[in-house]
């Protein structure tokens, strides 16, 4: 279900993602907008400025895995949902995390880093198939939870 020209603007916009850079922007993004988030990560450490959460080594470590994930996603569009199988069950069964906070958190925030590092390269056309992405990935991450 995906176009040619869609495929090629996620995995475009992809080659220029620094996993661990954008994962831990997108992170702190996350941890500052939506504070309540911090509570799934008391493990993390110091989270209570902007500046301890973006040099915080678990938070830049995590950023990374995440992002991992997402990567993961991108390399196998049409089969998010079966990649990504596992990762699900865990956030629900292990993790016990809101699946709310895939809807319009991380997946928000990371749109947002994206188009900040690309500029004018990340028109609408290249944010609309991002969108779409997006809901893809975030009904692939809470399918585990039915
Ligand atoms: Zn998550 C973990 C991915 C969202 C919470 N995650 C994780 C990991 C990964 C991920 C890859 C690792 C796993 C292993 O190692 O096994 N996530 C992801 C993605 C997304 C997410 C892709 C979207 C986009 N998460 C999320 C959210 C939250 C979370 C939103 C909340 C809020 N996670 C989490 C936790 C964990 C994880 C808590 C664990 C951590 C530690 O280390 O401990």
């Amino acid at each position: 279900h995906w176009t040619a020209e869609e495929k090629s603007a996620i995995t475009s916009t992809w080659s220029k993602v620094n996993q661990e850079q954008d994962g831990a922007d997108a992170l702190t993004r996350l941890f500052i907008v939506y504070p309540w988030t911090q509570r799934y990560f008391s493990s993390f450490g110091n989270l209570s400025s902007a500046s301890a959460i973006s040099s915080n080594a678990n938070v830049r470590g995590h950023g990374k895995k995440v992002l991992g994930a997402v990567g993961n996603a991108v390399q196998n569009m049409d089969n998010v949902k079966g990649t990504l199988a596992k990762l699900s069950r865990e956030h629900a069964v292990d993790l016990h995390v809101d699946p709310e906070n895939f809807k319009q958190r991380l997946a928000q925030m990371l749109v947002i880093v994206l188009a900040a590092k690309l500029g004018g390269a990340f028109t609408p056309q290249v944010q609309a198939a991002w969108e779409k992405f997006n809901n893809v990935l975030v009904a692939a991450l809470s399918h585990g939870y039915h």
